[in-house]
């Protein structure tokens, strides 16, 4: 179970952060919008928020996902804090602006040092094991580090390497734990022998961008727009809240990177 969130509202200068597709220039009124739907759809779930306010240093710091791993009290196993060392350089002074919000929950927190990087949407929590993903963003030596600090905590986890697998940017783009032993995928990624011995939720060819989808409590939340993978997942008796994210996906952005959830 989750009880609080940390999040960070869009800046006007949202539209200069990176991205990888073509998809158009973010509106800001819209981005706004659809971010205070996505705060609204957070507490529906239970959640009380900490809202940081826009940071101009940082188009893309309402990603706040990226700058930690949050093992939350409630966690079957160890809990606590570990900051992020963004693969990307424009986004490396995200974990400083963070930090201090952090220590006013978690007392002490681990950190990735060099020359290790990770992004926290190339994390993906599974219960008792870390699927860990080296991208671009996260190499080697940063994913080395976060095994290490997980297994202190009492945690498994295994390498997912997507450097050859196209459209995705972080491991989070294509898989999501949803609970029950389920795991959401892009056919891409289905035959990763890391997922062995967990149910594949599939998602359909053409609905890539819906696999990055949350789990929050009694709730899951989905991207609007992508009805194949919305009807899955009501088969298997989920509560859905369905949220309007085309902002956030002409930067790359999903679901899971608006917030950080304990
Ligand atoms: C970036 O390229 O870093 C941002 N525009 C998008 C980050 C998305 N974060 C995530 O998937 N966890």
């Amino acid at each position: 179970m989750f009880s609080k969130a940390i999040t960070r509202k869009p800046g006007a200068n949202y539209a200069d952060g990176l991205t990888t597709v073509d998809l158009g220039m973010p509106d800001f009124n819209k981005t706004l919008a659809e971010h205070d739907n996505y705060l609204v759809a957070l507490r529906q779930c239970g959640l009380s928020l900490h809202e940081l306010p826009a940071d101009l240093r940082f188009p893309d710091g309402t990603f706040v996902e990226d700058t930690a791993i949050l093992l939350p009290e409630s966690s079957q196993l160890g809990h606590g804090a570990i900051v992020s060392r963004p693969g990307a350089q424009s986004r490396v002074g995200e974990v400083s602006a963070m930090e201090q919000t952090l220590h006013e929950f978690f007392p002490e927190l681990g950190y990735i040092s060099a020359p290790g990087t990770m992004d926290g949407g190339d994390i993906c929590e599974a219960g008792s094991h870390f699927f860990i993903g080296i991208s671009l963003r996260t190499n080697e030596e940063g994913g080395r580090q976060l095994a290490e600090w997980l297994a202190s905590k009492g945690y498994t986890s295994s390498f997912v390497d997507i450097r050859q697998t196209a459209g995705i940017l972080h491991l989070k783009s294509g898989i999501s734990y949803i609970g029950d032993n389920r795991l959401v995928v892009i056919d891409s990624l289905a035959d990763h022998p890391s997922f062995q011995g967990f149910e594949l939720v599939r998602v359909a060819a053409g609905e890539e961008y819906a696999a990055n989808c949350i789990r929050v409590n009694d709730y899951v939340l989905i991207a609007a727009g992508f009805p194949r993978f919305e009807a899955s997942l009501r088969a298997l008796g989920y509560q859905l809240i369905v949220v309007d994210m085309s902002e956030f996906q002409k930067m790359d952005g999903g679901l899971s990177c608006l917030s950080l959830r304990f």
